[in-house]
């Protein structure tokens, strides 16, 4: 893709909409716990660098990127603003990398139609665990942090 060498990751917090005041659920996937963890990081980081409270980052822990839909069903049920969904899935010698891929994707997009608060995707889809690294705070930076920067200007559309 065209971001293959760019590290997307860099922002300005003052261009970005506030987050006073607003509850952010963050679900994230044990698997591949390495690199989940510091997308989160990230996340975490960022939201709270443009105004959000950590003690207003509702965190909760699923198994898996598949659970991830459920966990943010959940998460929205108890009306945050947005949903971060975090999860790393890396290829392995099976078809089922297509079929998590695929069944977070789908629920995410059926969340989002559902519901008015945005479900943001923050899955890796990777080949190799060195992609994965790369962009969980690695050189192509860290998707958590463009995760948290889309879920604020998700709230403020929402929002207009
Ligand atoms: C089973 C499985 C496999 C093989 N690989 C991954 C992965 O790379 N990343 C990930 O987040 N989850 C993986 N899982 C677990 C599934 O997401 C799910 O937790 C199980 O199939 C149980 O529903």
């Amino acid at each position: 893709m065209a971001t293959a060498h760019t590290n997307l990751s860099a922002f300005d917090p003052n261009e970005v909409p506030s987050g006073k005041g607003l509850k952010i659920g963050v679900v994230v996937a044990e698997w591949n716990k390495q690199i989940t963890e510091n997308l989160y990081l990230g996340a975490e980081e960022a939201l709270v660098a443009c105004g959000v409270e950590k003690s207003d980052i509702v965190r909760t822990d699923v198994p898996g990127s598949f659970e991830l839909v459920f966990g943010a069903k959940l998460a929205l049920e108890k009306g945050v603003d947005a949903v971060i969904v975090i999860g790393s899935v890396i290829q392995g010698e099976t078809k089922h990398f297509d079929f998590v891929c695929q069944g977070v994707t789908q629920g995410i997009v059926e969340l989002n139609l559902s519901s008015s608060s945005p479900v943001i995707f923050c899955v890796l889809t990777d080949n190799t665990l060195q992609q994965a690294i790369d962009r969980s705070g690695g050189q192509h930076g860290n998707k958590g942090v463009e995760a948290a920067v889309t879920a604020l200007k998700m709230v403020a559309l929402a929002r207009s």
